[in-house]
């Protein structure tokens, strides 16, 4: 499987993540790109091609990437880092339903306010190379759709940082850019009529969810800890969940219970395969995130090499070109080789 990849994805350091008012080392670090490298080091290396901003520009609202892409050097001059020590973004106010109470609010003047126009979490800090690294991400993933289109039966988007949880207008959860979002629209200019998205990260992805909310043409199924036993994204991922509008039935959720390991999460992993097989869906994209490990420190999941093994053999089975699309995982020792043996059981 050709792995996708580029150096910029690393200039990207969350430092903490403020959780419950508590910073502590951010988990979404640089070398998680390094320890994947190492472990996907047989498969052939392609760095990514630039690619320009008109499938990214249909996926995300233009104020968001305005955001996104000055917020670090507005930061950088205004200058919070003389008045707070502090050089990354971090939003501390938040225009919720609760607080615009049916008003419509006035632009925020302040840019340490504007933060949580965008940012829905406290955990995903924005500093000097974010974007960028963001933004190669993104270029990871076209550049994986484009080896497709060459005739590649997949491609594996060593993506970095994660994107299934941006929506249209907000990021949060470790996430700037959706990229899986991204590779799904561009199968769709490639000539793909409908393409399926299947969620393994540990997570729930309601960023890929919002965006394909009300889509019949690209279906969005995930399997996740249960949010309703308390896990991030917490509003989001509940079985109840299935689109809306012209995109009714074209969303599934599968929340599993804390604790669930190889037997029950495989077979989770089936059933979203055979419904991606009933369909008719030409081309899927797998947000491959690896959390739901054991070891992970973010999950309560404990799946082993050997269920991602077999949950690449489920979605390979499917014989659709296949974009695999890196999301979480956090656990430096083992993530490398979860992922390969994801990409094993996938090519078998
Ligand atoms: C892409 C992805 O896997 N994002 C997951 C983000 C979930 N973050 C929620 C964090 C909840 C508290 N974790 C405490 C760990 C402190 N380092
Ligand atoms: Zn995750």
């Amino acid at each position: 499987t050709p792995v996708v990849w580029s150096p910029e994805t690393r200039r990207h350091l969350p430092r903490h993540e403020v959780w419950v008012g508590v910073p502590t080392p951010g988990t979404e670090v640089p070398e998680r790109v390094d320890v994947i490298l190492d472990a996907l080091a047989g498969h052939p290396l392609q760095e990514a091609a630039p690619h320009d901003d008109t499938v990214l520009e249909r996926i995300h609202d233009g104020a968001l990437l305005g955001f996104l892409r000055t917020a670090a050097d507005k930061w950088a001059a205004a200058p919070y880092e003389e008045l707070v020590g502090q050089d990354r973004v971090v939003p501390y106010f938040f225009p919720t339903a609760a607080l615009l109470a049916g008003m419509e609010p006035s632009p925020p003047a302040a840019l340490h306010a504007r933060a949580g126009q965008f940012c829905y979490d406290t955990m995903t800090l924005l500093g000097p190379g974010t974007w960028q690294a963001a933004r190669a991400a993104v270029d990871v993933a076209l550049t994986a759709v484009d080896l497709l289109a060459a005739g590649a039966p997949s491609a594996y988007a060593l993506c970095r940082p994660p994107g299934h949880h941006v929506t249209p207008l907000g990021y949060g959860g470790s996430c700037y850019l959706n990229n899986a979002a991204v590779a799904a629209e561009a199968l769709r200019d490639a000539g793909h009529e409908r393409v399926a998205v299947v969620d393994v990260d540990a997570h729930h992805g309601n960023g890929t969810q919002a965006v394909f909310w009300e889509r019949p043409d690209v279906l969005y199924g995930s399997l996740h800890v249960d949010p309703a036993a308390g896990w991030f994204p917490h509003l989001f991922g509940h079985a109840g969940e299935t689109g809306s509008g012209a995109g009714a039935g074209a969303t599934r959720n599968l929340p599993l219970a804390e604790g669930t390991g190889d037997g029950p999460w495989v077979e989770a992993v089936a059933d979203l395969a055979d419904w991606v097989a009933d369909a008719g869906c030409t081309a899927l994209v797998v947000s491959l995130g690896v959390d739901a490990a054991g070891d992970d420190p973010e999950s309560p999941l404990q799946v082993t090499a050997e269920g991602f093994r077999e949950a690449g053999r489920e979605l390979g089975g499917l014989g659709l070109p296949s974009v695999l699309v890196q999301e979480g995982g956090y656990h430096l020792a083992t993530m490398g080789g979860l992922v390969a043996a994801f990409l094993a059981g996938h090519a078998d």
